[in-house]
């Protein structure tokens, strides 16, 4: 085997067929009468229980009831929904109707809700009772009407108020028109990310890209045999859960065990209660499971595998958890361009550093370029490791592009279909990939993005301030967990004090793009031509 080939590095793992199928011709066409009747979801808090069947009849319903309203293909539809039962049938009985999904963070502000339903013309959302006010707020603004916004849960105020129940949607016949999906171009999901630089804008993942990159991934967990229950409590809006969660789970006719936030002590309950084989972390939860004194009294017995990613693991946190645990810990690397998935640490190869992110899922291939020459980095001898590079990353699981934005305008994918990932790199000589750093302007909280450009254009409307610049600061204790700092340049003669500048962000963000801390400075740095010279913020913050 010679690694890199020709078209780049691969993985250990051969390359896989991936079917010619829709999402839902891969998860429910085949669906037998025993599978149909295995719980797909089970929701703790409330006790609703769904099977794959009773998904798949809702699926068809919201399929159908879509048709009905004249959406289709090239349609997108918002889900602003905590992870539950209801999600399921939600993005699949968009992705049946031949719409895109457009996950809203669950968590955002009406003018972010807004923003997101705009930038993906979306005539629709479903959201839930306990979030109403901002789906509201954002779908008017967005231009939607009352009856456009369709509410989960008990039925009557909904109505009373002009809006579309979900139960109502159900009862439609769950018999749809048969949509003509080709799933290498149409698109599924339109998940947010701000990519290299910028603001967030819709990433266009085709059906194709969603059962390519399940599949992929799958191969790196067929060791763990027929069992992959799993805790869903990462938001299914992100796609790192919406790929090996929400989807993964029904692809294996497996439970996932919802949790609509990340409840440290529930969390512990869920497992012990419905015993599970896999979770799907962030570091800080990789974290609260190798330190908090609470988990050495849960029983934790029915897990598996714990695979961590969206930010670095520490090797040695991830070595403690292994062992205090007893279970098999990987680490995993993804970025929403690419489905998310590609590359995981294999289960059996425990030489593999945890601090590193593994070797290319199957299928995947990647490069390692110097950003200086753009050619790629030099082989390194067996045993050493290469110089470091940015990594590119091509395969099945590769966007179609963003939203609305010109291909040849965009950075991140090159006309030979390679994502730029923004991200440093090194490779040793079996293309084991680990994590140096991030050259790209995103910052990472508790592995959710946080783009510097939105924070800056938002402090940039306060009236007292003349420019702005925001960067990411580590969090003390943690490995890689991130707070975004502001740099301002109030204008001649304004004030602003901090705490006013920090509560002008926060009334206008969700919680994890909140400032934790803002610096008054005599300029920000810029290049001639106006970009902010990011490598000298740093040494702008005052010294802790
Ligand atoms: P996005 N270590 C360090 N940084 C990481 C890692 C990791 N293991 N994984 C992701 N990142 C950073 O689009 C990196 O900068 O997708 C990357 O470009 O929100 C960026 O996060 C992408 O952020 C899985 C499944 C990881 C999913 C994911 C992450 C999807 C995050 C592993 O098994």
């Amino acid at each position: 085997m010679t690694n890199p080939g020709p078209d780049g590095w691969h993985g250990p793992l051969p390359d896989i067929e991936i079917p010619d199928v829709s999402l839902y011709d891969l998860l429910f066409a085949g669906l037998t009468s025993a599978d149909a009747a295995k719980p797909a979801v089970v929701d703790h808090a409330s006790g609703v229980t769904l099977t794959l069947g009773e998904v798949k009849c809702q699926t068809d319903a919201f399929a159908a009831w879509l048709s009905a309203s004249g959406i289709g293909a090239g349609d997108a539809v918002g889900v602003l929904l905590p992870n539950g039962p209801d999600y399921l049938a939600a993005f699949h009985g968009i992705a049946r109707a031949g719409a895109a999904t457009s996950p809203v963070n669950a968590t955002y502000t009406a003018p972010e809700i807004a923003r997101q339903l705009t930038a993906t013309k979306a005539p629709k959302i479903v959201t839930h009772p306990a979030l109403l006010a901002q789906a509201v707020a954002g779908a008017i603004q967005a231009g939607l009407a009352a009856s456009d916004v369709i509410v989960v849960g008990d039925p009557d105020a909904p109505r009373a108020a002009g809006h579309t129940a979900w139960s109502d949607v159900l009862a439609t016949e769950p018999n749809p028109p048969t949509v003509d999906i080709d799933p290498a171009t149409h698109i599924a999901c339109l998940p947010f990310s701000s990519g290299t630089s910028g603001m967030p804008k819709p990433v266009m993942l085709s059906h194709r890209n969603l059962v390519a990159n399940m599949l992929q991934f799958n191969e790196v967990l067929r060791p763990l045999g027929d069992d992959v229950s799993l805790v869903a409590f990462l938001p299914y809006s992100h796609i790192y859960a919406m790929t090996t969660n929400l989807n993964y789970a029904l692809y294996r006719r497996c439970p996932q065990y919802t949790m609509a936030g990340f409840d440290p002590m529930a969390f512990l309950t869920i497992i012990a209660t419905y015993r599970p084989a896999v979770l799907f972390v962030v570091p800080p939860v990789a974290a609260f499971l190798a330190k908090h004194p609470a988990v050495g009294q849960a029983d934790l017995s029915s897990l598996k595998l714990i695979v961590c990613g969206a930010a670095p693991l520490d090797g040695p946190v991830g070595e403690a958890l292994q062992e205090r645990l007893g279970v098999r810990v990987v680490q995993g690397y993804g970025m929403t361009e690419l489905s998310p998935v590609t590359h995981v640490i294999p289960l059996d190869r425990r030489d593999i550093d945890l601090g590193t992110i593994g070797p290319a899922v199957p299928n995947v291939r990647f490069r390692v370029v110097d950003p200086e020459t753009g050619t790629d980095v030099a082989v390194p001898a067996s045993g050493e490791v290469s110089q470091p590079g940015e990594l590119w990353c091509a395969g099945p699981n590769a966007m179609l592009g963003y939203l609305g934005i010109p291909k040849d305008a965009d950075a991140v994918l090159d006309a030979d279909g390679w994502v730029h990932t923004g991200d440093l790199v090194t490779v040793d000589a079996d293309g084991v990939v680990r994590m140096v750093d991030r050259i790209k302007e995103l910052i990472k909280r508790r592995g959710m993005q946080i783009a510097p450009a939105e924070l800056e254009a938002l402090l940039c409307l306060h009236p007292a301030v003349a420019d702005a610049a925001v960067l990411g600061v580590d969090l003390k204790g943690t490995a890689g967990d991130q707070v975004p700092h502001a740099l301002v340049q109030l204008r001649p003669g304004a004030e602003a004090s901090a705490s006013e500048l920090t509560a002008w962000v926060a009334d206008r963000v969700a919680p994890h793009k909140r400032l934790g801390g803002v610096h008054f400075v005599e300029k920000v740095p810029r290049s001639a031509a106006g970009k902010i010279l990011r490598r000298q913020l740093p040494v702008l913050l005052p010294a802790k």
